[in-house]
C-alpha cells in the first residue's frame, strides 16, 4: 500500500471516530436511531473542528503582525448551504465521503438536508458572501459584519400559478457553524433626546439619552479559505432585550404588557427585508441598519484601542467598506463614538472617519436609493441628525469658501433633500464620508460619474473608481461542477484548482479538439439529467435533455426583462405551431426567481409564466419542440444545480439597468453562451470571451435613454413586427389564462404605451439573436468550441481578482503571498 493511501486510510478512520463521537456526545443519538439531520450535525460539528485551530491561528497571525483590518458592512450575506464548502476547502470532501460512506451514510443525500442560510435577497448579498470566501483565500485579515435574521428572505411556494410567501426557518434545528458569544455584546440606543453639558475644557460636549436600548450579541460562524489559507469570521448580531421579562408588570397579571419590550427589541433581527433593488422605506429597515452599524463600530473600536491604544492610527490599521448605503449611517455613528465617546476633536474625527470609509453602489435605480424623512431620523437618532446637519454645514460652507454658489449644484449636492419632504439623502452620505466610491461593473462605474453622482463626482473626482465584481470559483465551478472540474484537472493538472484566474486560459486550445469538445459536451449532459431529475421530482414534468436548455433564473423584476424571454417563448410557440413541420432546435425554457411581496407587476410576471408553462406543455402539436418550466423557491442551493446544467444564459436586462449581474459571469465559467444586452460586466464578458462566442443583442444603455426622450409609446415598434403583435395579442386575449381572460390586458397594455423598460423595442433583435443561437446548436462543433472558450476566458471574474482589487486601490493593505506560510 503506498504512503500516501496509509495516509488516506488513516485520515478516513479518524473523522470516523470523530463522527461518531459528535453523533453520540454533542447531538446525543446512537447510530442506529440517527435520522439524516443528526447525521448531519455530527458531520458539520466534526468539520467545524478542523478549523478551530487554524482560526486561532489566523487570528493570533493577524495580531502579531498588526496588519490591517478590513470590515465588511452588509446587511446581507446569502451564504447558502456550507458543508460542502467548508469540507472542499478543507480538502476533507473525499476524506468525509467515505468515512460517511463507511459508517453507511451516503454523503449526498445528508448534504440535501443542511437549509440554505438565506440572509440576503439576490446578487448583492451572494457578492458579500463570495468576498467573505476570496478574502480568507487571499488571507486578508477581514471581518464581515451583519445580522443574523431569524428568517431569511421567505419560501417561495406556487399556488395556482402565483406566487406564494411563506416563512423561512433556518435555525429551527439550530445552526452548527456558529458560536454564540454572549460576552460580547454592545448596547444600541434609540429616540430620546440630547443634552448640552459642559466639558472638562471649558467647553460644551452633547450628550445623547436614548429612550430605548437594545443588546446586540455576537455570533460568530468561520470562513475558511481555499485548502485552509486562513480562517477569517463572519460576526452576525442578534437582537436582544435589556430585560427579557418586566417581572413587576407579570405579577400584577399583564402577562402580554410584561414582554412587549422584549418582542419590539427582539424585531430587529427577526427577518430580513425582502425588497431587491428598492428601498425598504420602513422605520424598522432604519433601526435594523443602525443597529448593525452600531454595534459593528463598537466592536472595531474596541478591538483597535485593544491592539493601538489610541485613535490617530485608525485608518492605518482599519479599513470599513459600506455594502451599498444600507450601512451608510456608519458615517454619522463613527463621528458620534469618536467626538462624543472618545473626546477626538470634530476635524480630526472627520478625517479619520472619511480615511477609513470605504462605499460601494450596487444600482442607479431611483425606486433604490436610500432617503430617510428627518422627522424620523430626528425621532429615532437625534444625535445623528445634529451630526448630519453638522456634516453638511461644513460640506456646503467648504464650496462655498470655493467660490461655488451655483444653487441647483448646492442643492443636488447636499445631504437633505428639500423638495419631496425633508429627507436625508444616505448616497450622498456615503460618498461624502468616504474616501472611495465604487461601482461593479465598468459601464455602471461610467453611468454614477455621469448621473446620480454626477455633482459630487465634479466636487471630489478622485473618489469613485470601479471594481467590476467576480464570483468565487470555488463554490461556482468545483463545488457545483465536479465533472467539469475533473476534466479541468486531466487537461491542466492540479495547478489549476489553485490560481483558476490564472491557470484556465491554458485550457483555449482545447477547444480546437474534437474529443475534448466531446467530453466537456458530455459533463454538461450529466448535468442536466441531474437538473431535469430535480425538475421531475418538483414539478412532475420531463424534460428532454438534449434540447437547449435555456435559462433566466434570477429576481423577477420588470428591469431584467423576464417579459421579453416570455414573449420570445409565445413568439417561438406561434412559429411552431404554424409550421411544425421546419426543423426547430427543440427548446427547454427554464424561469426561476423570486418576486418582492408587495412587487404586484413581477408576481404578476411569474403567474404569466406559469400560464405559458401550462399551455404550452399542455398542446401536443409543440411536443418534442418546446417546454417552458418555472421552477419554484430559487436559492443559493438550487442555483448550484440549474448554473451547471444550463446551455443558454438569459442576460437581457434594460441597457443601463443592471449594475453588474453576477449570476452572467457562473453561467460563462461553467461554459453558458450568453444571449445578453450590452448591460452591466456583459460588456466586459464580452470584451475577454470575444463576441463570436456570445450573442449581443439590443439597444446599448445610450441608446435608451435616447429612446426614453423620444417617449415610451411602442405603437409604431409593434406595429412593424408581426411576431411582436402576434404575441402581444394572444396574452392579452386570454390564450394562456381561459380562466381568467382579462388577467393579462394591463399587463399587455402598459407594454404598449408606456414601455419603460424597452421590451417591445428589443424584441426583434432579441427574437434575431435567439436564431443565431439555434444556428450555432445546429452546428455542435462551433457551440461546445464557444462554450470551450468560455470557461477559458472566464478567469479574470474571479472574486480574488476583484478582492485583489479592492485590497490594493481601495483598502490599501498588501496580499499575503499565497504559497508558503
Ligand atoms: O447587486 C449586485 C449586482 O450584480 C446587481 O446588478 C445589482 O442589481 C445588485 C436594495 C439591492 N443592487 N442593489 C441591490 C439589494 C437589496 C436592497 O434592499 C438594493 N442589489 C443590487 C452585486 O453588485
Amino acid at each position: 500500500m503506498s504512503e500516501a493511501q496509509t495516509q488516506t486510510d488513516s485520515a478516513v478512520e479518524q473523522f470516523k471516530a470523530a463522527i461518531l463521537a459528535k453523533l453520540r456526545y454533542a447531538v446525543g443519538k446512537d447510530p442506529a436511531k440517527a435520522f439524516d439531520h443528526d447525521w448531519f450535525e455530527a458531520l458539520a460539528l466534526a468539520t467545524r473542528d478542523h478549523m478551530i485551530d487554524r482560526w486561532e491561528e489566523s487570528s493570533a497571525q493577524v495580531e502579531r503582525q498588526g496588519a490591517k483590518r478590513v470590515y465588511y458592512l452588509s446587511l446581507e450575506f446569502l451564504i447558502g448551504r456550507l458543508l460542502v464548502d467548508n469540507l472542499s476547502n478543507l480538502g476533507l470532501l473525499d476524506v468525509a465521503r467515505q468515512a460517511m460512506a463507511e459508517l453507511g451514510v451516503e454523503l449526498d443525500r445528508i448534504r440535501e438536508v443542511e437549509p440554505d442560510a438565506a440572509l440576503g435577497n439576490g446578487g448583492l448579498g451572494r457578492l458579500a458572501a463570495c468576498f467573505m470566501e476570496s478574502m480568507a483565500t487571499l488571507r486578508l485579515a477581514a471581518h464581515g459584519y451583519g445580522i443574523r435574521y431569524e428568517h431569511g428572505l421567505f419560501r417561495q411556494a406556487i399556488v395556482d400559478g402565483w406566487q406564494a410567501e411563506q416563512t423561512e426557518t433556518w435555525l429551527d434545528f439550530g445552526n452548527p457553524w456558529e458560536f454564540e458569544r454572549p460576552e460580547v455584546a454592545y448596547r444600541i440606543g434609540f429616540g430620546g433626546g440630547v443634552e448640552t453639558l459642559d466639558d472638562e475644557a471649558g467647553g460644551t460636549r452633547q450628550h445623547w439619552h436614548p429612550q430605548e436600548t437594545v443588546r446586540a450579541i455576537a455570533y460568530d460562524t468561520p470562513v475558511v479559505g481555499w485548502r485552509g489559507a486562513s480562517v477569517n469570521t463572519l460576526r452576525l448580531w442578534r437582537a436582544r432585550a435589556e430585560e427579557n421579562l418586566q417581572l413587576d408588570r407579570f405579577n400584577a397579571g399583564d402577562h402580554f404588557g410584561a414582554v412587549a419590550g422584549e418582542v419590539r427589541a427582539e424585531s430587529i433581527s427577526r427577518v430580513l427585508y425582502p425588497a431587491d433593488d428598492t428601498e425598504a422605506g420602513q422605520e424598522l429597515r432604519l433601526r435594523q441598519e443602525y443597529f448593525l452599524v452600531s454595534a459593528s463600530l463598537q466592536d472595531l473600536l474596541d478591538r483597535h484601542l485593544r491592539l493601538h491604544d489610541h485613535l490617530e492610527c485608525l485608518s492605518q490599521q482599519v479599513a470599513i467598506q459600506l455594502n451599498d448605503t444600507h450601512p451608510a449611517i456608519a458615517v454619522v455613528e463613527l463621528m458620534r463614538l469618536l467626538v462624543d465617546q472618545h473626546q477626538v476633536p470634530w476635524a480630526q474625527a472627520w478625517q479619520l472617519t472619511v480615511a477609513t470609509t470605504a462605499y460601494t453602489n450596487h444600482t442607479l435605480l431611483p425606486e433604490a436609493l436610500e432617503s430617510w424623512p428627518v422627522a424620523l431620523m430626528e425621532r429615532l437618532l437625534p444625535r445623528h441628525l445634529q451630526i448630519i446637519y453638522l456634516i453638511n454645514a461644513e460640506h456646503i460652507d467648504a464650496l462655498r469658501a470655493k467660490d461655488i454658489h451655483d444653487f441647483r449644484l448646492l442643492r443636488a449636492v447636499s445631504l437633505i433633500e428639500e423638495d419631496h419632504g425633508r429627507r436625508v439623502r444616505m448616497g450622498n452620505l456615503a460618498f461624502l464620508g468616504a474616501h472611495s466610491i465604487n461601482g461593479v461593473s465598468a459601464l455602471h462605474t461610467r453611468l454614477m460619474r455621469d448621473t446620480v453622482f454626477r455633482d459630487l463626482h465634479r466636487l471630489y473626482p478622485d473618489r469613485v473608481n470601479n471594481k467590476t465584481n467576480g464570483v468565487t470559483f470555488r463554490r461556482w465551478l468545483f463545488q457545483v461542477n465536479p465533472a467539469l472540474t475533473h476534466l479541468l484537472v486531466d487537461a491542466l493538472g492540479e495547478q489549476v484548482l489553485q490560481q483558476p484566474e490564472d491557470r484556465l486560459q491554458a485550457l483555449e486550445p482545447f477547444a480546437d479538439r474534437q474529443d475534448f469538445r466531446d467530453e466537456y459536451a458530455l459533463c454538461r449532459q450529466r448535468n442536466k439529467e441531474v437538473l431535469a431529475a430535480r425538475v421531475r421530482q418538483l414539478l412532475g414534468i420531463n424534460l428532454d435533455t438534449t434540447a437547449i436548455f435555456d435559462v433566466h433564473v434570477k429576481r423577477i423584476h420588470e428591469y431584467k426583462r423576464q417579459l421579453l424571454n416570455l414573449l420570445h417563448t409565445v413568439a417561438l410557440y406561434q412559429a411552431i405551431r404554424n409550421d411544425p413541420t421546419t426543423d426547430w432546435v427543440p427548446r427547454v425554457k427554464i424561469f426561476a426567481g423570486k418576486a418582492a411581496a408587495s412587487y404586484r407587476q413581477a408576481k404578476l410576471i411569474i403567474k404569466l409564466a406559469n400560464d405559458i408553462s401550462r399551455t404550452i406543455n399542455g398542446d401536443p402539436t409543440v411536443r418534442g419542440l418546446l417546454k417552458v418550466v418555472f421552477i419554484p423557491n430559487y436559492n443559493v442551493s438550487l442555483a448550484e444545480t440549474i448554473i451547471p446544467a444550463a446551455d443558454l444564459s438569459e442576460q437581457i436586462s434594460t441597457a443601463g439597468l443592471e449594475a453588474s449581474g453576477t449570476s452572467n459571469m457562473k453561467f460563462a465559467l461553467n461554459g453558458a453562451l450568453t444571449i445578453g444586452t450590452l448591460d452591466g460586466a456583459n460588456v466586459e464578458m464580452c470584451e475577454r470571451v470575444g463576441e463570436d462566442n456570445l450573442f449581443i443583442f439590443g439597444m446599448t444603455a445610450q441608446q435608451v435613454a435616447a429612446r426614453q426622450r423620444l417617449g415610451l409609446d411602442m405603437g409604431d415598434v409593434v406595429a412593424d413586427s408581426e411576431r411582436l403583435e402576434a404575441a402581444l395579442g394572444a396574452i392579452r386575449a386570454g390564450v394562456f389564462s381561459p380562466d381568467d381572460p382579462a388577467r393579462y390586458v394591463g399587463l399587455v397594455d402598459a407594454l404598449l404605451y408606456e414601455d419603460h423598460f424597452m421590451v417591445c423595442a428589443d424584441f426583434d433583435a432579441y427574437w434575431n439573436a435567439q436564431r443565431q443561437v439555434d444556428k450555432r446548436w445546429q452546428r455542435p462543433e462551433q457551440w461546445w468550441r464557444s462554450a470551450v472558450l468560455n470557461t477559458a476566458r472566464m478567469g479574470w471574474f474571479s472574486s480574488d481578482r476583484t478582492i485583489a482589487e479592492y485590497a490594493r486601490d481601495i483598502w490599501q493593505v498588501p496580499l499575503p503571498s499565497r504559497d508558503g506560510e
